[in-house]
């Protein structure tokens, strides 16, 4: 007797592509050329990428003043998550360097996106020892290696975690390139290409997609139409490796070691805004963004 199949749920399994890897400085220079996301992973290019760690960081920036932020999940910002551990996750907090590195605490972040260490066409003072290393990635302060003239340069961002943080996948809202320093520890990105804005839930430069549905990605363990349209490519940013991220392209980032530290240069395209991909938004449902409003206001209290 023939048994009839039982209905079974459409999943594919497929892992992410993964991003290309380079081992020359030349090769990536052409990649960045052609607006391609890539990794270098090979010896250093600069001396921030070995003098940056936690000792160095004491003692000369110990005392700089960084915002910090807290999430009881470690997700910063999971929009599936409960109202005031979303409230939670964004309040912020403003402590010296030192007392963040004292603090020991996973779960803590220190983002670039709060703490810079050059912006509008200066350095912030109490980061000057380390921009006189930052500043070789630049045409006019590196030697025969730099890779962006300072015209080009909007910010420069110092992001230091813990383990177990994940930041919820975006874009960069300035529509910059972005190349992204891995000096200290480990992370996991999932990157996405801009035209998947139709498949990620996106309002203004966020998705609004749970955080399940990247890690469903990332496994390879597709349960829903949108997952599988996507075109994702995966990277492991290892100790001393670069990825450069596109303009537009969306960015899922997941923290693993005990102690991460990163620098992000955003820079300029050098095209006019409409000439760029720029995502749009695909969000239908109202009470997402309101929710996110909601727990952004009682983050005032949860500081
Ligand atoms: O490291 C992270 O959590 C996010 C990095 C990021 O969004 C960026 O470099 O633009
Ligand atoms: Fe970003």
């Amino acid at each position: 007797m023939v048994r009839p199949q039982p209905d079974l749920p459409d999943v594919r399994t497929a892992q992410p592509e993964p991003v290309q890897v380079v081992t020359s400085f030349e090769e990536f220079r052409r990649f960045m050329q052609r607006d391609t996301p890539c990794v270098y992973s090979g010896s250093s290019l600069y001396s921030f990428q070995d003098k940056l760690c936690e000792p160095w960081l004491r003692k000369h920036a110990g005392q700089s003043k960084v915002c910090v932020r807290r999430s009881p999940t470690g997700k910063f910002i999971d929009p599936s998550d409960g109202v005031l551990n979303i409230a939670k996750s964004l309040a912020e907090t403003n402590i010296s360097l030192n007392e963040f590195l004292d603090n020991n605490d996973s779960r803590m972040l220190l983002s670039g996106t709060d703490t810079y260490v050059y912006t509008k066409n200066a350095v912030v003072g109490q980061w000057s020892e380390l921009w006189a290393h930052a500043s070789e990635v630049i045409d006019e302060h590196g030697g025969g290696r730099s890779l962006i003239p300072q015209s080009a340069l909007s910010t420069v961002g110092l992001w230091l975690s813990r383990d177990g943080v994940q930041s919820m996948t975006h874009y960069d809202d300035s529509l910059d390139h972005n190349l992204n320093f891995q000096i200290k520890g480990k992370k996991e990105i999932l990157m996405f290409p801009p035209e998947d804005w139709k498949h990620l839930k996106t309002f203004k430069a966020m998705s609004m997609q749970p955080f399940s549905f990247f890690e469903g990605i990332k496994k390879g363990h597709m349960t829903s139409t949108q997952q599988r349209n996507c075109q994702p490519q995966w990277v492991e940013l290892n100790e001393g490796d670069v990825l450069y991220i596109p303009s537009g392209w969306f960015h899922f980032v997941e923290h693993i070691d005990d102690l991460n530290i990163n620098l992000t240069y955003w820079f300029k395209t050098g095209r006019a805004k409409n000439e760029l991909k720029k995502p749009k938004q695909s969000l239908r449902n109202i009470l997402i963004p309101l929710k996110l409003s909601l727990a952004f206001l009682l983050s005032h209290f949860a500081s």
